[in-house]
């Protein structure tokens, strides 16, 4: 046997399934947080079965992408048995699925989940009645808590497939079909008035401020204050712990120790590899004093991605998961929604766009919500190109702190304007979309603690190889003699164009790598400030990384080219622009 998790996105399906299973999933409280399928096996009566984690969708009609999957998963599916989750203080919205998925033939069992929130807007359902009316089992349930989800899987059983004339009977007293849209609309206002009754509604604190945080007057300078706050949290979490700690610990330690422990010493070419290339003094190869010029795979290639990196990607996760799970971030999205109308997104772009400020990586799978080909599309290139990760503004915190806000007010200002342009140059329609606000709600500490893990883990098994590769792969190269042929051939480009030194071209190259390394290596090299800054915001703006770049190939497929193009143009004007500022500016 097979179950089906399905139902409207946001009502808990994901809590539901890491309950079911020993599986992990992302639950957060926005819509579209799971955007493709998950497996997962629970073992019920001695006998192991298959849970399968949908996205959510309204109905069986795709809008989106993670929508599709749906659909897609329940017709691959027949004969599997289907767990619908619905809110509880929205039945009839969810009774609209549930109606179309036992029409096609399957068994179905309800869980009226949210029924802490039905109570709380007291909201009365009689379960009891809807399951005599529908003919299969309805249990109410609390997916946080998990109240009710032990009688649920006690009752899949009992599920049979029914016939929807029958359940038109019970409701109206006569028979006939309901398979159109209005038809199913009736029926459900029919069964609704059998088992609905709403109290009166008593506004509470939360609603008070869910208004107040998302209506413009208030909620924009409350937003400003909540991004404010997060920006100045990270940046003292992450230097507190990388200068406070770590970069003790890696330069008077770890690179000491490796420096008098490792064979070879200055001038070996393994040694160099491995733990410090050196630099030149007065003509003399001299011995690197900080993790950051040493360049070896075990010096450089372990600072990078734990000393700078780790906190800054934790501190990120930790406040994105308690904004997540608070609900804010629909709010955001609400307010934020007709700036990114006039580029051809909307506000649910907001949640690509923040999850790339973390890794670009999952960000380029989260544009599943946006619902046409244009807007995944845009977006996909849009934060490729612009919205530089939380390694690499962990690694600007460091190696340029007072700059950092001017270089992100460039690609902001850049995301913007390309968007709007791609937004006029590419065909294609915008959709309107409706948002749907979900209430507040007070964060699990376990659901937190296991989303930080979930995602610094995995982002940790992408990096830190890749981060030990690429500077094996870039010392490599230069002792090959590659950077400096390079450099020589870019040079009319990078000195002319860009204005930033030759060198940089080492950096560029270790970018498609990693560009947490690349920003490091840049460190190295001299520079003026403004130098320093382009080459910064070139770093950001150049090729994703190898990961981004494998992700946006998986779900873009051929328009991975066009995003190839944009990045191309975007490098050019937007690299050589900021030279003409500085030269403008008399500082170039
Ligand atoms: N109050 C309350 N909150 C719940 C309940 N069940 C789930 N939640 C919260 O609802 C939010 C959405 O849960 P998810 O499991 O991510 O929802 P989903 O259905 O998987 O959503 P998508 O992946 O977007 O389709 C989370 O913040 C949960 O903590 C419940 O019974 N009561
Ligand atoms: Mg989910």
């Amino acid at each position: 046997m097979k179950i089906l998790l399905m139902g409207h996105p946001n009502v808990g399906k994901s809590v539901f399934f890491n309950r079911l299973t020993a599986a992990n999933i992302i639950e957060s409280n926005y819509p579209g947080t799971t955007v493709d399928y998950t497996k997962g096996y629970m073992r019920l009566e001695g006998k192991d079965i298959e849970i399968i984690d949908v996205p959510g969708t309204f109905s069986l009609e795709p809008k989106d992408k993670a929508e599709e999957v749906a659909v897609r998963m329940l017709h691959e599916s027949k004969g599997s048995k289907v767990m619908c989750v619905i809110d509880a203080s929205k039945v009839e919205r969810g009774l609209y699925l549930a109606l179309e998925i036992i029409e096609q033939g399957f068994s179905v069992v309800i869980a009226l989940n949210m029924w802490d929130v039905a109570i709380d807007k007291n909201i009365d359902i009689d379960a009891k009645k809807l399951e005599q009316i529908l003919g299969i089992p309805v249990v109410p349930t609390v997916g946080i808590s998990g109240e009710g989800i032990f009688a649920l899987v006690s009752r899949l059983k009992d599920a049979t497939p029914v016939k929807v004339e029958d359940i038109v009977e019970r409701t109206e007293g006569i028979k006939h079909k309901a398979n159109t849209p209005d038809e199913r609309w009736a029926l459900i206002e029919g069964i609704s008035k059998k088992i609905v009754t709403f109290g009166e509604y008593q506004h509470t604190l939360k609603d008070a401020i869910g208004d107040f945080t998302v209506k413009p007057a208030t909620g924009i300078p409350f937003a400003i204050a909540v991004l404010y706050g997060f920006w100045s949290i990270f940046g003292s979490f992450a230097g507190f712990f990388t200068d406070g700690f770590l970069v003790k610990i890696f330069d008077e330690h770890w690179l000491p120790w490796l420096q008098a422990v490792f064979p070879g010493g200055l001038g070996n070419w393994f040694y160099a590899l491995i733990v410090d290339v050196g630099h030149l003094e007065n003509g003399v190869l001299a011995a690197s004093d900080n993790c950051f010029e040493s360049f070896g795979a075990l010096s450089s290639g372990l600072f990078v991605p734990v000393g700078v990196v780790l906190p800054a990607i934790f501190i990120f996760y930790l406040m994105l998961a308690l904004l997540e799970d608070i609900g804010y971030m629909p709010r955001l999205a609400v307010l934020i929604d007709t700036v990114l109308h006039k580029i051809g997104l909307h506000g649910y772009a907001i949640v690509p766009s923040v999850l790339a400020l973390g890794c670009n990586v999952p960000a380029v799978g989260a544009t599943r919500i946006l619902e046409t080909k244009k807007q995944r599309f845009m977006m996909m290139t849009l934060l490729a190109v612009f919205i530089p990760c939380g390694a690499q503004i962990g690694i600007m915190q460091d190696v340029i702190p007072g700059s950092i806000g001017f270089v992100m007010l460039y690609l902001m200002a850049g995301y913007f304007i390309f968007g709007y342009i791609l937004n006029k140059v590419i065909p294609g329609r915008i959709p309107e979309i409706l948002m749907d606000v979900p209430p507040y709600q007070k964060p699990m500490s376990r659901n937190i603690s296991r989303k930080v893990w979930m995602r610094t883990s995995g982002f940790l098994k992408v990096a830190v190889p890749l981060v030990i590769f690429g500077s094996l792969l870039v010392n490599v190269l230069y002792l090959a003699g590659t950077i400096d042929w390079l450099g020589n051939i870019l040079a009319p480009m990078f000195e002319g164009w860009f204005g930033v030194p030759r060198e940089t071209a080492g950096p560029l190259v270790a970018a498609f790598l990693r560009k947490d390394l690349a920003v490091a290596q840049l460190s190295a090299i001299e520079m003026t400030k403004y130098q320093m800054i382009s080459a910064v915001v070139l770093v950001s703006i150049y090729f994703p990384c190898i990961a981004t770049f494998a992700m946006m190939l998986r779900e873009g497929g051929k328009t991975f080219l066009g995003s190839l193009a944009v990045l191309l143009v975007v490098v050019f004007t937007w690299g050589g622009l900021l030279h003409l500022l500085w030269k403008l500016m008399g500082v170039a």
